[in-house]
């Protein structure tokens, strides 16, 4: 919780303790106090205790925002702000956010509820909130310049509309966006149904995060905001693995998760182990007709899909964006593949001059989430994670989901390691190894080629290439 002396900062106030003589009680209550959140915690979902009921939802390595209720309305108070947010442990980045964080909290609400939002700008320039999929009135829509004034630097202003339909929804300024959404302005919307709906699940599980992503030059700190496609950094919440929390959950308990997409690229949202349904987009939940079991849903730019599926598998399951390139953190992408390249005589060479060379990627590019590399301070390691046995390598868009016999209701607790049942895991083999078998037919002997080419071409991929730049 802020103080009431950053409570008058906020609120425009000066003087902090020497002004709260001069403000009348009533100018006190005039706006809810913001609550501040500092920690990068996944906080247990936040039950609420007024207004109608509902099934909170818990946002991965982030909050939901309290709020008060004002004579029939829901009020909240978010803070645009510079922030510091541990994108993992020992990686922090200065970004621009809300209430303390990136992303913003998550602001929960039931359909039907009268929501009142007072934004107010401490950043070093204008800014808006657009409530992004919500139907409301067009003043409250939050393009700056098209449905409202920009909010000047220290100024608040009050948003107010009826959240009028179930569903997932984000929010993010409609103001120098292409600066203020790469330093991480954005949050997670989630409006519960008022009654029972036929298309909405009661789910003993509600998970959300939003897909981001930044370019932060190794030992820097703040993004850059001119980059439109070689990010270096995909993260969830502005989080990277081994900084995501994993998804904790019981088996056999319903699970929904919420991903939302405001990166420049799409994401190919991949998890192991189970089949899921996508029950819901930004447009509402989907017809029944329409859903089909998946492992991967494609989540495009500005697109929100909410998945859906039974926790019937015990285990350590992977949940990752499929794009290979964003399960790694920062790394140049300028690196070209030196897979069966023998180094040893030209490292020699090298090492007569420079004695710490070292060349990488002769062997692929798993020894670097090994390697002991010099980087420089506050760099997030390309790959890495250690898991219960060894190096994940993976970094950016990778979490876990565990399913646990003896997870509690409710509990969100991280269990650890699963512990796979004796005979249950992948071991080596020790017997004999007989020389494979061709096909006979290898070569093409049963539909011969006419033309053979003059001289035999053999083809190397080289990836990454230097010359793309496009994930
Ligand atoms: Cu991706």
């Amino acid at each position: 919780m802020t103080s009431r002396r950053d409570f008058f900062k906020y609120a425009g106030i000066a003087g902090g303790a020497v002004a709260a003589s001069a403000v009348s009680r009533v100018a006190m209550a005039a706006l809810p106090e913001p609550v501040i959140q500092t920690s990068p915690n996944t906080m247990a979902p936040l039950v609420p205790n007024s207004g109608r009921t509902y099934n909170p939802v818990v946002t991965l390595n982030g909050w939901t925002l309290p709020w008060r209720m004002n004579q029939g309305v829901k009020e909240f108070h978010l803070v645009s702000e510079p922030v510091v947010r541990e994108m993992a442990p020992g990686f922090k980045a200065h970004l621009w956010g809300y209430n303390g964080q990136s992303p913003g909290p998550t602001i929960e609400v039931v359909e039907g509820d009268r929501v009142r939002i007072f934004v107010t700008n401490k950043l070093p320039e204008h800014t808006s909130i657009h409530w992004h999929g919500q139907r409301l009135p067009n003043g409250m829509d939050g393009v700056a310049g098209l449905n409202q004034p920009a909010i000047p630097t220290g100024k608040t202003f009050v948003y107010e509309f009826v959240a009028r339909r179930p569903g997932t929804f984000m929010y993010h300024p409609h103001a120098d966006e292409m600066t203020q959404m790469a330093m991480g302005m954005m949050g997670f919307w989630v409006t519960h149904p008022k009654v029972k709906n036929p298309l909405i699940d009661e789910v003993q599980r509600d998970f959300c995060f939003l897909l981001n992503a930044y370019d932060i030059d190794p030992g820097s700190y703040t993004p850059k905001i001119m980059t439109m496609l070689d990010f270096n950094l995909w993260s969830w919440n502005s989080r990277i693995f081994p900084g995501i929390d994993s998804l904790n959950v019981r088996l056999n308990d319903k699970v929904r998760i919420r991903v939302g997409n405001l990166t420049m690229t799409n994401h190919p949202i991949h998890l192991h182990g189970h089949e899921f349904l996508v029950t819901g987009t930004d447009g509402g939940p989907t017809p029944k007709s329409t859903r089909w079991y998946e492992v991967t849903t494609d989540v495009a730019v500005g697109q929100m899909r909410q998945i859906e599926f039974l926790a019937d598998e015990e285990g350590d399951w992977a949940f990752h964006c499929h794009k290979s390139h964003h399960t790694m953190n920062a790394m140049g992408h300028n690196v070209p593949t030196l897979i069966g390249v023998d180094h040893r005589g030209v490292a020699k060479k090298i090492n007569n001059l420079i004695p710490d060379y070292m060349v990488m990627g002769e062997r692929g590019m798993a020894d670097m989430a090994e390697m002991e590399m010099p980087i420089p301070d506050n760099t997030a390691p390309m790959m890495t994670g250690e898991g219960p046995f060894g190096s994940v390598e993976m970094g950016g868009m990778f979490s876990v989901l565990k399913v646990r016999r003896d997870q509690k209701p409710g509990d969100y607790s991280n269990p650890g390691w699963f512990k796979h049942p004796k005979g249950t895991v992948a071991h080596e083999y020790t017997g004999p190894l007989a020389e494979p078998a061709r096909f006979k037919s290898e070569g093409g002997q049963s539909m011969p080629r006419s033309q053979k080419p003059a001289i035999p071409t053999e083809v190397k991929v080289r990836k990454p290439s230097s010359s793309h730049d496009n994930h």
